[in-house]
Formats: structure tokens, sequence, C-alpha cells
């Protein structure tokens, strides 16, 4: 049975087999947690990620953690929001979907999101969490080795709204 829980603090500091990526499709590097995970692991990321050769928005790709606590890292391009009508929750939803499937597939058993897409992507923080939270308890509903997912959110008001889906 998987655990899901929520905490307001820095994705990179998270002692978890796995952490997730925000990333853009060119998979280099950029901004909010995609440069603090790049940061943070050092110049080794970016040499993996380079050889990745990018990632179109709703997959995702798994490289190792480096300097990080966690052992991997997987990168996701989240959609950008345009209004919510041109597909964007579906893409979010597959964001989610493809890297807990990669992170079974590679023995993970806890990985923490960042909340993807709410940043400079502009996703609504509350429909965004919807889809987040829908999505795992979905994806992870029949036997899984996963069996803690962590939800790490930068701002209180993020945590807020997590805490109210996850009920606690
Ligand atoms: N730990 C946890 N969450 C964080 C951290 C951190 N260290 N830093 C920021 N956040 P964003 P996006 C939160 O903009 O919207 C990058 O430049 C942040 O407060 O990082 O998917 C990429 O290269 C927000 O709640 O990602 C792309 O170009 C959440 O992480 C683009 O930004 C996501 O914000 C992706 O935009």
């Amino acid at each position: 049975m998987v655990r899901l829980e929520t905490v307001q603090g820095d994705i990179t500091r998270q002692a978890v087999d796995a952490i997730v990526n925000a990333a853009n499709t060119t998979l280099l590097g950029g901004g909010g947690v995609d440069g603090a995970i790049h940061r943070a692991a050092g110049p080794e990321l970016l040499d993996e990620c380079r050889r990745l050769g990018g990632c179109l928005t709703g997959e995702a790709r798994i490289t190792r953690g480096y300097r990080l606590p966690a052992a991997h890292v997987i990168h996701t391009v989240g959609p950008v929001w345009s209004g919510g009508t041109h597909g964007e929750p579906e893409l979010l939803r597959r964001c989610y979907a493809n890297s807990l499937r990669l992170a079974v597939q590679h023995g993970v058993r806890s990985i923490a999101f960042p909340s993807i897409s709410t940043g400079a992507y502009g996703y609504p923080i509350e429909q965004a969490a919807a889809i987040a939270v829908a999505t795992v308890r979905d994806e992870l509903r029949n036997d899984s080795t996963v069996e803690l997912v962590r939800f790490v959110c930068f701002s209180a008001g993020d945590l807020v709204v997590y805490r109210g889906l996850l009920g606690g």
C-alpha cells in the first residue's frame, strides 16, 4: 500500500530514491526547481542530460542523482498553461503517470514530486495539484513497488492545497 504525503521544503534535500524535475524540452537546465536540482546535483547531471537529446512535453527521462541524496532524477516536462483548453490537463497527467512508470521500472520505492508546471509555466495550483494527486492514486492503485510518494511544496500556500487534497 503506497503512502502519499506532503511537506513544505526544498526537493533537492529529500532523502528518497528518486526526485522528479520539472524540466523543459531541452533537458539542459533552467530556473526554478530545475535550476536548483542541477546546482545541487553538480555538473555531471548536465553531462548526462546532454546525452538524452531532449524530452517531449508529458514524457519523462531518468538519470542518476550524482551529488543529491536521491539516487535518481526523473526529468519530466510539464505543459505551459494557456487557458486550459490546449490539452494541458492530459499533458500534466502524463507527466505524473510516465514519471511513476519509470520509477517502477527502476525499482524506486520512494519518490518526491515538485508541483510541476505551477511556477514559470503558470498552471493554476488547485487544478494542477488535483491532477497530481488523482494521477498518483490511479497509477499506484494496483500492486506497486512504490511505497512512498511525497509532494514537496515550495510555498505554504501550495502546502495548504495539497493537504486539502490528501485529507491531512
Ligand atoms: N524544491 C521544491 N519546489 C521548488 C523548488 C525547490 N528547490 N524551487 C522551485 N520550486 P518551476 P514549471 C517550485 O518554475 O512551472 C524551469 O526554468 C516552484 O515554487 O520550477 O514546471 C524549467 O527549466 C513551483 O511551485 O517549474 C522550465 O523551463 C514548482 O516548483 C520551466 O521552469 C514548479 O515551478 C518549468 O516550469
